[in-house]
């Protein structure tokens, strides 16, 4: 199967430029586009079949750190979002683990996609990124793993679902609930403890789905999975700058591991 035929060539289009506009509304006013079908049923079968292959290798990683991804700063107040610890579980298997003739890397690889992406994402320039293990990620969650709510600390993710837990599983969005000038820490706290249901949304997460995502404004969240089937997402990496790799600290706690060659 090509790059091409994986997408549902009856409901998008990549160089349809009405698409690509109405994405580019979507993301620019709700920091987030969903596209249900992007996958034909053929290529999610083709993929699941894959990251059933692969799972086997995912390292599992457990971590404890506030929202923003950092350690708790003593110096704000007891319970403020700055020194809440939220726990997560999740398993990946990382870029330099799919085969070269693995339909996921492929779909990344082939550059009418990325260019979809840009211009979905009103970016002029935009690049693969460039860490050997973060480019591309097969998320696998399994019955009682859980992503706690956070702000991502790149621009955009773009995610694949390709299979739903039996329960569990929902990807939970805060939307754009802080800007660059504004922390607005009361609705963070308010969403943290549950009591701020009306700022959040449940984002449909179908099999096939594409979404593109930004996590850096808006906190998020996937509630514990139930039951014995994986939740399984893909997770697609670009950025503006050429050349960008993830720290080795990031490394060892998502892959567990360093490039060869790396100093330890
Ligand atoms: O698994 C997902 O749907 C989202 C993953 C996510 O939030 C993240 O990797 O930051």
């Amino acid at each position: 199967m090509t790059p091409a035929e994986m997408i549902d060539g009856s409901r998008y289009s990549l160089d349809d430029d009405a698409l690509v506009a109405s994405c580019r509304t979507q993301f620019e006013s709700e920091g987030v586009c969903v596209l249900p079908g992007f996958l034909t049923a053929a290529a999610v079968n083709v993929m699941v079949d894959e990251a059933r292959r692969l799972e086997s290798r995912a390292f599992r990683s457990h971590s404890s750190s506030t929202p923003y991804l950092t350690q708790p700063d003593a110096a704000y107040p007891e319970g403020h979002p700055q020194r809440t610890l939220v726990h997560s579980q999740v398993e990946v298997v990382a870029y330099d683990q799919f085969p070269t003739d693995s339909a996921l890397r492929r779909l990344y690889e082939w550059d009418p996609m990325l260019d979809f992406v840009r211009r979905c994402l009103g970016l002029d320039v935009m690049h693969r990124y460039a860490d050997p293990f973060g480019a591309l990620n097969l998320s696998v969650m399994r019955d009682g793993d859980a992503l706690c709510w956070h702000f991502d600390m790149a621009d955009f993710v773009v995610s694949l679902a390709l299979q739903s837990s039996d329960r569990g599983g929902d990807f939970d969005n805060a939307k754009q609930l802080r800007t660059a000038d504004e922390p607005n820490y009361d609705a963070v706290a308010a969403v943290l403890d549950d009591r701020a249901p009306h700022l959040v949304r449940t984002e449909p997460m179908t099999p096939g789905t594409l979404m593109l995502f930004n996590g850096r404004w808006s906190m998020h969240r996937v509630t514990t999975i139930e039951g014995p089937t994986p939740r399984y997402v893909a997770l697609l990496a670009y950025d503006t700058r050429p050349g960008t790799d993830s720290s080795e600290a990031l490394k060892l706690s998502r892959y567990g591991r360093l490039p060869a060659g790396a100093a330890s």
